[in-house]
């Protein structure tokens, strides 16, 4: 039976898994509280994939100042693990502390672990209670949760407008739409998705970083910034290597249909993808693309690229969140639209989306959907 106070240390744990957001993955950010008598007797947090999770470092961190994990309770926001990874399970890790009750926010949805953490600790006679902020505890690993579920990353697109939903004047001037603290927020969204998806007409037009800047984070929790993979689409528009692009050193890795590696600097890896014919045309088939990232431990996917590309991922419906920063300007019609998307005269055909969050950050109103149904 869970009580108030469970509820208490379980969001100490969330607040401590977070900790981990731009670093874990392709691991999920974990957290764990171990109380005694009311009292905290240890804390931790996983940080890097290949490093110890969150249950072994609070056991480190209660035996470095002395207390007696014997007896204590863990708090921890997901499932301990069963299974020999990077790391030994951490069910052991608890068993062997003298654990005797174990709260857990959600079940690993890990095939490896999927309860099999639970049962381990029961096995061992340790009281079990899950499901303690299930919801908060899910919404730490959306990209986690989703690859294991179904083979494939949790995508956020984000757009950047106007109030009359322009991007860009005619001569595709559309730096500078929205404001510093907006742009500081994509930062900080860069910063916690493991690729960030654009086309190689963007690469080509607007020439941009597509990098994380530590400067314009808070609590960066390492000296190194990891560099998320820069993945761009390649609809066959020739980048030169001068571009300055190229000048950044993120991971980066072009994707087209194909067979033959484009002119590309040596550092860039290029992979041919399945393709699709949309509307008459062969294209670059995007489920392919996001299930091979997946492949490689892509959790979180932030795309960040023009209206067409936008409309491609909406229209194969491979968006799960909609993030767009909406700038109180008035553009006219000698411009760009948000997204293209095929013509349609019905509304019954309309993509629908519900509002999750409305925010104004600096000038700019924040809005974050969800698709509809
Ligand atoms: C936990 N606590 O803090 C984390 C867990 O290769 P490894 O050893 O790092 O194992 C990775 C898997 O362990 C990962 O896929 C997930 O199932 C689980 N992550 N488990 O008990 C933690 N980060
Ligand atoms: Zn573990």
């Amino acid at each position: 039976m869970l009580t108030k106070d469970d509820f208490y240390w379980m969001a100490k744990a969330i607040q401590l898994a977070k900790k981990g957001l731009y670093t874990t993955s392709p691991n999920p950010r974990v957290g764990c509280v171990l109380v005694k008598s009311g009292q905290v007797i240890g804390e931790g947090f996983h940080l890097k994939a290949g490093e110890l999770h969150a249950e072994r470092n609070a056991i480190a961190d209660a035996n470095n100042k002395g207390h007696i994990t014997k007896g204590a309770t863990a708090y921890v926001t997901l499932e301990p693990c069963s299974h020999h990874g990077r790391t030994p399970p951490c069910a052991d890790g608890l068993i062997e502390a003298g654990i005797q009750r174990v709260v857990v926010g959600m079940v690993d949805p890990n095939p490896q672990v999927d309860s099999k953490g639970v049962a381990k600790l029961q096995a061992a006679g340790i009281e079990i209670d899950t499901l303690c902020l299930a919801q908060d505890c899910e919404q730490l690993n959306l990209g986690f949760t989703k690859r294991m579920r179904t083979g494939l990353p949790y995508v956020r697109l984000k757009l950047a407008a106007s109030i009359d939903g322009r991007t860009a004047m005619a001569d595709g001037e559309s730096k500078w739409i929205t404001g510093p603290q907006a742009r500081a927020d994509v930062q900080h969204y860069r910063a916690q998705s493991c690729a960030i998806i654009s086309g190689s007409g963007t690469v080509e037009v607007d020439q941009p970083a597509l990098n994380v800047r530590k400067s314009e984070l808070t609590s960066y929790p390492t000296d190194d910034v990891r560099q998320p993979l820069r993945v761009i689409i390649d609809s066959k528009k020739k980048v030169s290597a001068s571009n300055r692009f190229f000048s950044h050193n993120s991971p980066t890795l072009f994707v087209g249909i194909s067979a033959e590696r484009p002119e590309l600097p040596d550092n860039v890896t290029y992979r041919q993808v399945a393709s699709k014919r949309v509307r008459g045309e062969d294209k670059v088939d995007l489920t392919d693309v996001l299930a091979y990232l997946a492949t490689q431990g892509i959790n979180d996917v932030w795309v960040e690229a023009g209206a067409h590309m936008a409309g491609a991922f909406i229209e194969a419906d491979l968006v799960d969140e909609l993030i767009i920063y909406q700038a109180p300007l008035l553009m006219g019609e000698q411009t760009f639209g948000l997204v293209n998307l095929p013509e349609t005269d019905s509304l019954a055909l309309a993509h629908r989306w519900s509002y999750q969050s409305v925010t104004q950050i600096g000038e700019d109103l924040k809005l974050i959907l969800h698709k509809k149904g």
